[in-house]
């Protein structure tokens, strides 16, 4: 194992606090909804455009080179040229710009903008590398809006025969529209994959979102694996009706059977213990009025755990469960779509080098698996990979409240700096 990761830092170029906390201000006012505070950027939605000319504005002001891959990812490097052939590795750093529906400014702005920032410092420091040093902000990391989410990540990491033919978003419109409008081209998206060898090693930096770092007193949280996730997309067809004049006998309220589906799916963590979580976070009954009863759901459901076996056999229960409502409602429920993301471990030798870096800047630190999803978990296809998590307040995400310390902001954008450099002088990651 080579162990210059823990080498101490040649050169070390500094973060610009202010610059950085001054972008995450910035950014935060795309897409934010006054009367809520809260942020909805649902990815290739205008607002999410407008985020990604942002972030490539402040690149080329930097003097930095940004573009836009095929799949819609913006990726920023320190010169024009291509740079993802294998003869010269890219360190890849990065997470995501789009929200989920009034979510919090920081899940994934924070991690592409300190990203952005380690770019721009290391360019004015002339920090010189064998690898190329590659800023990345992942397309339709939620699925807020275009139900695949890490979209960009599994276009990067060559998963594209588990993306969707012609993607359509939850209100069923075709993506290939709305994908080019954010520079994407929907039949170009083999031209987005990266290659096994491009990419020496992914790094992301994130709030934690959830409540382990503050609770321990942690500034640093060093993420030992990503958990698993199977988000299932449900089609539920009964019979519309006037709410009055149709006795409750011989109904098929696809509405009633949905709400039967959200326990189910609840039972078969909290009740069964099958899996970590589950989660129904989107109902769209059809045609949602008053006084017609329900002749469609669409809704999803979210399971996750760190073991794959688990999350398999709640997978499992939800549909023998899916089976079991539509015969005793007389509905039909389907799974229309599903995408899963295995549980990734971090590669140890960055997480060694997070480590040292965070000693060096006097950080505590410790080790905690990610119950979020991130783009990592994707990109671990095709490189070894590591997160940087900073404590989020109250453990609070995906709400308006999201916040973390400016003080935590910078000293995960620090480590991040320190990590890549180290990465960046060795030989072989
Ligand atoms: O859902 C997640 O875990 C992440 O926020 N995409
Ligand atoms: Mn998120
Ligand atoms: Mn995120």
């Amino acid at each position: 194992m080579s162990d210059i990761l823990v080498q101490p830092v040649l050169r070390s170029p500094e973060i610009d606090a202010g610059r950085l906390l001054h972008r995450i201000r910035e950014l935060a006012r795309i897409g934010l909804d006054d009367s809520t505070g809260g942020i909805t950027r649902e990815g290739f939605s205008a607002a999410d455009r407008r985020a990604q000319a942002y972030l490539m504005g402040q690149a080329r002001e930097a003097g930095l080179a940004p573009a836009v891959d095929a799949a819609g990812n913006v990726l920023i490097r320190r010169s024009s040229s291509d740079g993802h052939s294998t003869d010269r590795p890219a360190i890849l750093m990065g997470s995501h710009l789009d929200t989920v529906v009034n979510g919090g400014r920081l899940d994934g702005a924070y991690g592409v903008l300190a990203a952005l920032e380690v770019l721009q410092a290391c360019a004015e420091a002339g920090v010189e590398s064998r690898y190329d040093l590659v800023a990345a902000a992942f397309a339709n990391e939620e699925g807020a809006l275009f139900p695949q989410p890490f979209w960009g990540s599994m276009a990067l990491a060559g998963r594209l025969a588990d993306l969707p033919r012609e993607p359509l978003d939850h209100r069923g419109r075709p993506l290939r529209d709305a994908l080019r409008a954010a520079g994407g081209d929907l039949d170009a998206l083999g031209s987005a994959v990266w290659p096994h060898g491009s990419v020496a090693a992914y790094l992301e930096l994130h709030i934690e979102q959830g409540p382990v770092l503050e609770r321990a007193g942690h500034s640093i949280g060093i993420v030992e694996a990503i958990t698993g996730r199977s988000l299932l997309t449900i089609q539920v067809r009964g019979s519309a009706g006037h709410s009055g004049t149709t006795p409750m006998e011989g109904r098929h309220d696809a509405l009633a059977a949905a709400a039967r589906v959200v326990l189910a799916a609840e039972e078969i963590s909290r009740g069964q213990g099958l899996c970590r979580v589950a989660t129904v976070g989107r109902v769209d009954p059809h045609p949602n009025t008053p006084n017609t009863i329900a002749g469609a759901v669409r809704m999803t459901v979210d399971l996750r755990d760190t073991d794959a076996g688990r999350l398999s056999a709640a997978e499992r229960a939800l549909r023998t469960a899916l089976q079991r409502i539509a015969s005793r409602t007389g509905t039909e429920i389907d799974v229309v779509a599903d995408t899963r993301s295995a549980p990734v471990a971090a590669d140890r030798r960055l997480r060694a080098a997070i480590a040292h870096s965070a000693d060096e800047l006097r950080l505590s630190h410790m080790p905690l698996p990610s119950g979020a999803g991130h783009d990592a978990q994707i990109v671990a296809d095709i490189a070894p990979i590591a997160m940087i998590f900073v404590p989020s307040i109250g453990g609070l995400s995906h709400v308006p409240e999201e916040d973390t310390k400016p003080a935590d902001l910078v000293g995960g954008a620090q480590v991040l700096l320190r990590t890549v450099l180290r990465a960046a002088a060795t030989e072989r990651i």
